[in-house]
């Protein structure tokens, strides 16, 4: 019985515009650092610092979110985060209520940026009691920059602690990071702590920059890949929102997945190595997968394997699924390809790591 197989065989992915959408309204809902800072103040370099990207890589053709933000995605062709760039800052008169609104639909962490250096903080000031007044916008960190360029220790603390002060003044006790991204000898500084404060406020964030160590060639090699199966997750994450879609999409949206992976490995993608895969997952996995998938209950998969995730909603549960699909499937396909033998148990081991692993960023994508 290779259920698993058969539903997907019943799916034309290329005729399925249930999809489309569910990819659409990902990206319109994607967990995004905003960049609250005066023009120089490091919100660019705190970008290519985080990505390592160019600013045309991270996003190529910014897409405009609001009148006074630019916003890029990344990565630019498989999206999994935003960020928003204020531009209007500048401006005497800027006004962060479209901004504030565009950071509601999705989750996300305002970060207030300021060049050590600066004191002149009069507009970011403003622009955050504003904010602060709306009181939709919680999680915020406070990022000095170019630490380094003031070269006295005394007078570097004495600036921190000036720009700290302004803006606790406004906004109360604010946890905050500094860093040079360009610090001594060229090399930037307390760029670690930066992710990791980043990350206590949107998971994403570990996820997609944390250095991780791979213990093998076959993670090395997944790596590669994660965040274009992260893409796909949060797309068939996306379905349970569109009213009547989510029955076909997430499977659409695993089958494409599921045919860009095997591509991608060298393999070519036939309905017998789907087949083959599904028989490898074992049978079990595809009883339960298919007839939960009849109620629509997708979240009730989870405790296929013995878990509880209190309270999942669908849409992380169709998260983890597919993150965990895509994990599983690019296992099997690189044993394949050097035609190394894999069992059911390993592939299974492998999905429920993946699945416990990305619930805190399922839950940070779908948490709203
Ligand atoms: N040494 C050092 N230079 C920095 C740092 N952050 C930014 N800079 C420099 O400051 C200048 C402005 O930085 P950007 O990242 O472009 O600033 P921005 O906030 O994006 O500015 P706008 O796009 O104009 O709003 C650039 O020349 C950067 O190289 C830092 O941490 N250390
Ligand atoms: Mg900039």
């Amino acid at each position: 019985m290779k259920i698993l197989d058969h539903v997907y065989r019943r799916l034309n992915p290329e005729a399925n515009p249930a999809s489309q959408t569910a990819f659409e309204r990902s990206a319109q809902q994607l967990p995004t650092v905003w960049l609250l800072g005066k023009t120089g103040a490091g919100k660019s370099s705190l970008i290519r610092a985080l990505t390592g990207l160019d600013r045309v890589e991270v996003g190529s053709g910014f897409r405009p979110c609001t009148l006074t933000a630019e916003q890029y995605d990344y990565p630019a062709q498989t999206p999994v985060l935003a960020f928003m760039d204020t531009r209007g800052l500048a401006e005497a008169d800027y006004d962060p209520s479209a901004d504030i609104a565009n950071c509601e639909s999705a989750s996300h962490a305002l970060l207030v940026v300021m060049k050590a250096e600066d004191p002149e903080q009069s507009q970011v000031l403003k622009a955050l009691k504003q904010i602060k007044r709306s009181g939709r916008i919680r999680e915020a960190l406070l990022v000095h920059t170019g630490i380094y360029q003031v070269e006295n220790e005394i007078e570097r603390q004495r600036c921190i602690a000036h720009n700290q002060q302004q803006v606790e003044a406004v906004w109360g006790t604010l946890d905050s990071v500094a860093v040079d991204f360009n610090g001594p000898d060229g090399v930037p500084a307390n760029l670690e702590a930066l992710k990791e404060k980043l990350g206590e406020r949107l998971p994403i964030i570990l996820e997609l920059f944390r250095n991780q160590g791979h213990s093998d060639a076959e993670e090395r090699n997944f790596s590669e890949l994660k965040r274009e199966v992260m893409w796909y997750a949060g797309a068939a994450g996306a379905c349970d929102a569109i009213p009547a879609v989510g029955l076909v999409a997430v499977p659409t949206v695993q089958l494409k997945m599921l045919h860009s992976l095997a591509n991608q490995y060298g393999l070519e993608y036939t309905r017998r190595l789907l087949s083959e895969f599904a028989a490898a997952m074992g049978t079990g996995f595809g009883v339960q997968y298919a007839s939960r998938l009849g109620l629509r209950q997708l979240a009730k998969l989870i405790p296929v394997w013995g878990q509880t995730v209190g309270g999942a909603s669908a849409a992380v549960a169709s998260y983890c699924f597919t993150y965990a699909l895509g994990r599983a499937a690019c296992m099997y396909f690189y044993r394949l390809k050097r035609g190394e033998p894999i069992t059911s148990q390993e592939l299974r081991e492998r999905f429920k790591q993946a699945f416990d692993h990305i619930v805190p960023v399922a839950r940070d994508e779908k948490s709203r």
